[in-house]
């Protein structure tokens, strides 16, 4: 049983948007306090008793208890408010695919992000920090891509219709990332579109073949 309030500690412009913003879909009131962006000014302000690694979003739950990690937050909002179908049910299949691309965002977009934001944090040797976060800049370049390509479907009537569709995609793949085919994330890509742009009837929903139209990664309902 859910009694008392939520406060949620954050900052502008960062990981804590996030968790307002599901809050936000929820209904659900919450305190929202400031955490100073100066590390030693947080500290003194107490903040390491909410959360001792220092960052945001930490979210004290009603129960007194505090937790960090901004997709730990999420997930706990979406099952906490099922009614407001931030997530799928737990134990579904859907929210399987839901939970893996929140920790696909979660494990190499936001990190990629804070290498880009913090190089000095990833190498020992300051002379290499701008090499990190460049390649930093390209892996989150790399995963956004590839991301969208997997929320692209596309149904053709036509074999050398969906073909074409296939080989545009890719092509603005490529130039997007300054890739040639031989690149391994372009192979990917092409994968990636084998399974979403297919050939089919959009008005039966059928393949040639008489079989319904799926897509690997759309889950309805
Ligand atoms: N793994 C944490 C990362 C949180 C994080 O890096 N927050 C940033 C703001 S978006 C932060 O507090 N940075 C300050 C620091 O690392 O010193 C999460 O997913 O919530």
């Amino acid at each position: 049983m859910i009694s008392g309030r939520y406060r949620l500690y954050g900052r502008n412009a960062t990981g804590s948007a996030a968790v307002e913003a599901a809050f936000a879909e929820a209904g659900v009131d919450y305190d929202l306090v400031d955490v100073p962006r100066n590390a030693g000014e947080a500290a003194a302000a107490g903040y390491l008793a909410v959360n001792p690694r220092g960052q945001v979003p930490a979210l004290v739950l009603p129960d007194g208890t505090a937790i960090a990690e901004g997709t730990a937050i999420l997930l706990h909002i979406a099952d906490a408010f099922p009614a407001s179908r931030l997530a799928p049910p737990p134990g579904s299949f859907a929210r399987a695919h839901h939970d893996r691309w929140l920790l696909f965002l979660q494990a190499n977009i936001y990190e990629g992000e804070l290498r880009r934001y913090y190089p000095d944090r990833y190498t020992a040797d300051p002379v290499c920090t701008e090499n990190v976060r460049a390649a930093a800049e390209d892996y989150v370049k790399r995963h956004y891509a590839l991301f969208a390509l997997m929320c692209t479907y596309g149904i053709e009537l036509l074999s050398d219709n969906a073909e074409e569709c296939r080989h545009n995609l890719a092509e603005v793949f490529n130039t997007f990332l300054g890739i040639d085919d031989n690149d391994e994330w372009a192979q990917a890509a092409r994968a990636v579109l084998e399974g979403n742009i297919v050939q089919g009837d959009a008005l039966t929903m059928t393949v040639p073949g008489g079989r319904p139209i799926t897509f690997p990664e759309l889950i309805t309902g």
